[in-house]
């Protein structure tokens, strides 16, 4: 995928730009009224408090250094999104809140065409689709939006975020193609309007609009210029970006000439995907993202921050390759290399490919991506990284605009410095790291820095795989900071004073020097700090342990309740804005929002456990509620109030019993009437890959693009038939199955790559089946009946055509020994594109006889089941069906992540499709990772009567299960959550 002579390339590339380029250049894009921009608020941030006031109208524009919202800079660090992932719309409130909690503010969205489009001209947005609540919920937190609508995506999402029937039309996908112009410009003039009135030039929080995505292959300039070009038609102002894939080598960058963007990014990942080594380090180079404009921002548009699991190690090996301590090293790497003011961490929150929205390969239901928040909503230490990471960027302003600067000296050639300094201020930031960043030794120097406030000899040390930013010379609120070789986790003027809180490795040794006029009091209220004062320095000596506090006043500034911890104690801290200062919180494990009034301090916040809760706030604060209720507090020597908060009610989940089963698959059976199945007699098809034989059987072409379709062959036998060859196409650890006369013929695996670049695979799903001898009679009518999987479309990431438009379905048919032809026909998800289910919508069903009888809804089992529990019940290969109910009454106020967890052989040759209340949260293949599928709140009632159906596809005789519901976490706290409403029957 990449290459290290790429990178000297992207080093000239940048070079040629800034030559090529104004040097300076400040481009305003968004247009507002004079009294607009009057108005001194500020767009979204992360101390802005939920519901605040009414919309306000902002000018977004840039420089080279980073974006601006009236005039003031923004470090814009977001982290990545995917609604379509989440389908309970009360649950991204959820998924926001956390991130924002994180130190984020703003999010990346990517917008999925194929979510929203079912049939040509068809576009809903409506439930778990609404993505204008969406925005809301993000224009409510106060949380920038890169809004990111492809119209191309990739994010390993079934066709890349094409919809299925785009494969049906004439011309190459992501090119000016009249065909599939026609396409994506409908598309666009659908999600564009949604978008253009959330834009922070309109009071709300888009703050960039992303055109295409890793555009870097058979690329076409008036396609990407089009695309521009309608935005701005349907009333985009807000300045255009680019995630250019890899890095800057691969061409063209969109940083000039027709198609060129105004902010082109890059997307790294540096770790690569192999989450079976999370050992290995930088294989896919240093990531540091390449200055691609003169006049733009550098824009690390996607940084890795999990991975896709390519290897089936398991996420959690996945969130290992990307933990804390690699976050630690690259992050903080790149942002004083680079100088970035822009980035999208890819994901910051991952989520469930629920029904057929996975790519297939080896994307399972799961999209956890090892990702700091897990799939079901927990955090995680990558989460502890992410907030000490962001609570630094967005705190510290003169970070907004930096140039590279001269390091200081180390003293041990293994300790490496890089600096960065902001010309108004002179405020520096400096790397330390190992010099080779794969080791992991502990290394002590002392570097010689001359900093705005003078020449010091600073000691610091890199323990482990560690990596730290260093600032001097910097204004904290009304302090001033000499030099500390402690990071600064926060800081903010709360009740009348500064509050910053400071941070080291345990264990290590930290010293802060700050300067004052006149010597100041300084009081150490916890832990042990040495201070003394001299030529208007106030120095502080301590070791990194726990949480040290020190109250420094009467030094010529305003008082400063300086807290000095390790990791651990500063990822401990909550920062949450209220409508006049922020708060900082200790003890619960998230804070969600807080509220000052008169006396009180208002949160609301998550705890695991019942414990001390501690909120730096207003001075006048004597009160403090948490989730509604009141907590009996004191005031504490450091101001702040201290208090102990109730914990959650312990859960209990029911067990699964009450099992009904039913037996499906009368499509196998000769004599079922498929009178009214679809005719499949085609001759030509828009896919690149063309069939075996006559006619073309492919699923998509009859409009059937997700999920189970069946075939029926009628043909007349000579008696002589010794065998039946077919291919089938599904995408990986796809399956397909055959019955002759009702006769099962066996299994197969499905093809993967029937691209005609495939040298490997020039005969994709091929099976052959033995005809049983005296099953099929001279003269007379036999039928032959297959069942093919489709484990979702593949990617367009080459925008060849080849790999999205690659077919799903029989690709070859033959019978050995068969005279004539078999003429046939083919079923498929209810209504084809005419989305019989509207609510739960086009991914939701295949054409299996149980889903088109409603079988997998709570108010339709059409005929009597047999009790019969999976566990206790061999089943026959073909199609069976589980469904039980059960109750679940989980205490209000509390956040219990449900899962489905399957036990059972890891060998055993079948796969189950689970539907909870009608939605389809998955498929269950033993043998592939995942066992807990994530049964999300509002899709479950959490109070109240749910039904699962469990449609199971055996290859063989097979004993389905164990199958239980598991409690993920449980937390006082979350989010309210309302039932998705959708039809029961
Ligand atoms: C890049 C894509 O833009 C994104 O959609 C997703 O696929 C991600 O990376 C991987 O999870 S693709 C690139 C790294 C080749």
């Amino acid at each position: 995928m990449r290459g290290s002579t790429r990178r000297s390339l992207a080093v000239l590339l940048a070079v040629v730009a800034f030559m090529a380029s104004a040097l300076t250049a400040t481009a305003a894009v968004g247009t507002v009224s004079a009294a607009a921009r009057a108005n001194t608020a500020r767009a979204a941030n992360p101390d802005r408090p939920a519901n605040a006031a009414v919309p306000k109208r902002h000018v977004v524009a840039y420089d080279r250094y980073s974006l601006k919202v009236d005039g003031e800079r923004v470090m814009l660090w977001t982290g990545e999104f995917h609604y379509f992932r989440l389908p309970s719309p009360d649950l991204w409130r959820d998924a926001l809140e956390k991130i924002r909690a994180a130190g984020f503010n703003g999010v990346s969205l990517y917008f999925h065409w194929g979510y929203h489009s079912p049939k040509p001209g068809v576009y809903d947005f409506t439930g778990v689709r609404d993505v204008d609540r969406l925005l809301r919920v993000a224009d409510e937190l106060g949380l920038y939006v890169v809004a990111r609508p492809g119209p191309y995506i990739n994010a390993e999402s079934t066709g890349g975020g094409f919809p299925a029937w785009l494969k049906n039309v004439p011309g190459r996908a992501r090119s000016s193609a009249p065909g599939y112009t026609a396409a994506y410009r409908d598309w666009l003039s659908h999600i564009n309007p949604i978008i253009a009135r959330h834009q922070v030039t309109r009071g709300g929080s888009v703050i960039v609009y992303n055109a295409e995505n890793e555009y870097a292959a058979n690329t076409d300039a008036a396609y990407m210029q089009d695309i521009q070009n309608k935005a701005r038609a349907d009333g985009i102002d807000v300045p255009i970006t680019h995630n250019q894939c890899c890095d800057a080598s691969w061409t063209p960058t969109w940083a000039s000439g027709q198609g060129a963007v105004q902010i082109p990014g890059v997307d790294d990942y540096p770790q690569s995907f192999n989450c079976d080594t999370p050992g290995i380090w930088g294989t896919w180079g240093p990531g540091v993202t390449e200055r691609l404009r003169d006049d733009a921002p550098v824009y690390a548009a996607e940084y890795q921050a999990g991975s896709v699991d390519v290897n089936s190690a398991g996420f959690d090996k996945c969130r290992e390759l990307t933990g804390p301590d690699y976050m630690k090293v690259f992050y903080k790497s790149n942002l004083i290399a680079s100088g970035a003011t822009m980035y999208g961490y890819y994901m910051a929150f991952g989520g469930t490919n629920w029904g057929w929205l996975a790519q297939p390969n080896d994307v399972g239901t799961s999209y956890d991506y090892g990702a700091a928040i897990t799939e079901h909503r927990q955090l995680t230490t990558k989460y502890d990284e992410f907030k000490r990471q962001g609570y630094f960027v967005t705190s510290v302003a003169p970070l907004t605009r930096t140039d590279p600067s001269t390091a200081p000296v180390s003293d041990n050639a293994a300790v490496h410095t890089e600096a960065r300094a902001n010309p108004d201020t002179g405020t520096q930031f400096v790397l330390v790291r190992h010099a080779d960043r794969s080791t992991s030794t502990d290394e002590s120097a002392t570097l010689t820095w001359t900093t705005p406030d003078g020449t010091y000899r600073v000691p610091v040390r890199v323990k482990g795989r560690d990596a730290e930013i260093l600032v001097a010379g910097y204004d904290l609120g009304g302090q001033r900071l000499a030099w500390s070789n402690s990071e600064i986790l926060t800081h903010a003027h709360i009740g009348g004073k500064d509050v910053a809180v400071l941070y080291g490795g345990a264990g290590t040794a930290g010293a802060t020097v700050l300067r004052y006029p006149s010597a100041p009091k300084v009081k150490v209220l916890d832990g042990s700090v040495r201070s003394s004062y001299a030529a208007g320095e106030l120095r502080l000596d301590y070791t990194h342990a726990g949480l040290a506090r020190v109250l420094i006043s009467d030094g010529g500034r305003r008082p400063l309740l300086l807290m000095l911890g390790t990791d651990e104690s500063a990822a401990s801290f909550w920062r949450a804005g209220t409508s006049a200062a922020p708060v900082l919180v200790r003890g619960t494990s998230l804070v969600r929002s807080a509220r000052a009034t008169g006396n009180a301090v208002e949160l609301r916040a998550d705890l695991a456990e019942a414990g001390d809760v501690e909120v730096f706030g207003p001075a006048s604060s004597r009160r403090l509620v948490v989730d509604g209720r009141a907590v009996p507090a004191r005031v504490t020597p450091s101001g702040s109030l201290l208090g102990r908060a109730a914990g959650p009610r312990p859960v209990r989940l029911p067990d699964l019993t009450g099992w009904r089963t039913r037996t499906e698959a009368p499509e196998a059976q000769p004599g079922f009437d498929d009178s009214r199945w679809t005719v499949a007699d085609k001759t030509t098809t828009e896919s690149p890959i063309k069939p075996k034989n006559q006619p073309v059987l492919y699923a998509d072409d009859y409009g059937y693009h997700y999920g189970h379709v069946w075939y029926r062959g009628r043909f007349t036998a000579t008696g002589a038939e010794t065998s039946v060859a077919l291919n089938a196409v599904t995408g990986k650890h796809g399956i397909y199955q055959a019955w002759l006369n009702g006769r099962y013929l066996g299994s197969a695996a499905g093809g993967v790559q029937a691209d005609t670049d495939d040298p490997v695979n020039p005969d994709p799903g091929r099976g052959d089946f033995p005809i049983p001898a005296g099953l099929l009679k001279k003269g007379e009518k036999a039928t032959l009946s297959v069942l093919v999987g489709n484990m979702g479309h593949n990617d367009d990431w080459v925008a060849t055509d080849i790999r999205h438009k690659q077919p799903r379905g029989l690709t070859g048919a033959a019978i050995a020994g068969a005279r004539g032809l078999i003429s046939w026909r083919i079923q498929g998800a209810e209504g084809g594109e005419d989305v019989a289910d509207r609510a739960r919508g086009p991914l939701n069903n295949g054409g299996l006889f149980g889903e088109r009888a409603g079988w997998y809804l709570p108010g339709r089992t059409g005929g009597p089941w047999a009790a019969a529990s999976p566990a206790g019940r061999r089943l026959a290969p073909g199609v069976s069906w589980y469904r039980t109910t059960f109750r679940l009454d989980l205490p209000k106020g509390q956040d219990v992540p449900v899962a489905l967890r399957f036990g059972g052989a890891e060998d055993a040759r079948y796969r189950v499709l689970l539907f909870v209340n009608g939605w389809n949260l998955g498929q269950y293949i033993p043998g592939r990772p995942q066992r807990d599928f994530a049964l999300p709140a509002g899709l479950l009632r959490e109070r109240g009567h749910n039904t699962l159906a469990l449609a199971v596809v055996a290859e063989q005789s097979a004993t389905v299960g164990p199958v239980s519901l598991v409690a993920m976490a449980n937390h006082r706290g979350g989010v309210l959550v309302a039932p998705v409403p959708a039809p029961e029957r």
